[in-house]
């Protein structure tokens, strides 16, 4: 079965400065004191170490389109290169956030370990998408699939050797809340994307069998996952920052997962964020330990 004798390697991604919701970056230290380690029943699993904002020094945000964009530039680097350090070949990477903007440095990171050989299925409510100019709030959180298809002029400080993700090595399930601009954006570039509609009317069995097959046709790419739990049902996961109604259940992650787990050791690394126990703890909770077990199980 799935990766039994491996390494499960968990980082710790405290960062809330993609969006404006104070709580977001406590989850790791949350999920540390839960002891979630223990709900995962293969392999050799460890907390490497967790990487908390506060630990590089604020510069005094200068006012821009993008709300932080240096500090989210000078951590995102820094994870970026931490990333690098922890990773090697048999090891699988967790990713626990923090707030969605890690997700463009955990998707380079893997695009540079694997020289480009790697397909993300990104489950989220969200588009995340948006350049500054289509961005209504200028909230960086809603830009990283941008950031990462090269969409956006970054400033200066994020001009680092990041990789670009071709469109076509990317599959987003559980869209249902895209901006105006952010959808024009998406279909003119093709970005593949299933709705919650599209999921009802196909089936979840078939969307992630067409999604795997579309971003890896030839089933040789490294394969990241990079999950927002507020693709998840609203009832399932009260505490995130950016409700929408209708999500995914857990009987669909669960065979997204099934699935993903098909492919072997080339599921290689994941994210989870956008966890947010400030505003809601006990169901929250629940889920998220739910989503553990049902990746490792
Ligand atoms: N599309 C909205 C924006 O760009 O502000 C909301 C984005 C929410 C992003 C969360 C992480 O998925
Ligand atoms: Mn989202
Ligand atoms: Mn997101
Ligand atoms: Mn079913």
């Amino acid at each position: 079965s799935w990766r039994t004798n491996d390494n499960i390697k968990i980082l710790g991604s405290a960062v809330s400065i993609g969006q404006p919701r104070q709580g977001v970056e406590k989850t790791p230290s949350v999920l540390q004191a839960e002891k979630i380690e223990n709900l995962i029943p293969i392999g050799r699993v460890t907390w490497v170490e967790t990487i908390d904002q506060h630990a590089y020094t604020y510069e005094n945000p200068r006012a821009g389109p993008i709300r932080n964009v240096q500090d989210i530039a000078k951590y995102n680097k820094i994870l970026y290169d931490k990333i690098l350090s922890h990773l090697s070949t048999e090891d699988f990477l967790l990713t626990i956030g923090g707030d969605h903007s890690i997700g463009s440095a955990t998707v380079s990171a893997m695009l540079k370990a694997t020289d480009g050989n790697l397909g993300v299925i990104w489950i989220d409510a969200h588009g995340d998408c948006n350049t500054p100019e289509t961005s209504p709030s200028g909230n960086y959180h809603g830009m990283p699939v941008a950031h990462l298809l090269g969409l956006l002029q970054c400033p200066i400080e994020f001009q680092w050797d990041q990789p670009i993700l071709p469109v076509t090595s990317i599959a987003m399930i559980g869209i249902r809340d895209l901006d105006p601009e952010e959808k024009v954006l998406m279909d003119k570039i093709g970005i593949r994307y299933y709705t919650m509609e599209i999921i009802h009317e196909m089936g979840i069995e078939t969307v992630i069998t067409e999604a795997l097959k579309y971003i890896d046709p030839n089933g040789t790419k490294k394969i990241h996952v990079s999950f927002d739990v507020d693709g998840l049902d609203p009832e399932l996961v009260p505490g995130t920052g950016t409700i929408a109604p209708n999500g995914l259940t857990l009987h669909d992650y669960a065979v997204i997962a099934q699935k993903v787990k098909l492919t072997g050791d080339r599921f290689a690394s994941m994210d989870l964020v956008e966890i947010n126990f400030d505003i809601e703890k006990n169901v929250t909770l629940d889920s998220v330990k739910e989503i553990i077990r049902i990746t490792f199980q």
